[in-house]
């Protein structure tokens, strides 16, 4: 029973693992579909993490974004460019999801404009 447990805990871990991995695979079906970009961000009391964040423009890019501490000032989410404005509530994961269209560096900082990060977009 405990290796069945397991053999199972190992089958889900390789397909996260395959699902998760960089498309260069020239034998997958989702080379010829846009796969859509998700990256997470935890905002602690120093600022973001990831702080840089690669995208390509014409991909759906999703960030979710988990604020771990009350210390600092990163309740509020902005990315000007996209005119994005979110509150994050502790340890609640907040989606944000947009395609970015043209390469180039969008940056995202908290609402009083401390806290500072950028998500670097290149071209199609
Ligand atoms: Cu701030």
């Amino acid at each position: 029973m405990k290796l069945r447990t397991q053999s199972l805990t190992l089958s889900a871990l390789l397909v996260i693992a395959t699902s998760s991995a960089c498309s260069e695979s020239s034998e997958s079906n989702a080379a010829t579909e846009t796969a859509a970009r998700r990256v997470e961000v935890e905002v602690g009391a120093t600022g973001y993490s990831p702080s840089e964040i690669q995208a390509q423009a014409g991909t759906p890019l999703t960030l979710v974004f988990t604020r771990t501490t009350d210390d600092g000032c990163g309740e509020e989410l902005v990315i000007a460019d996209q005119n994005i404005r979110r509150d994050l509530p502790l340890n609640e994961a907040v989606e944000v999801t947009f395609t970015p269209t043209s390469a180039g560096s969008l940056r995202f900082s908290c609402g009083m404009d401390m806290y500072d990060g950028a998500i670097i977009v290149s071209g199609p």
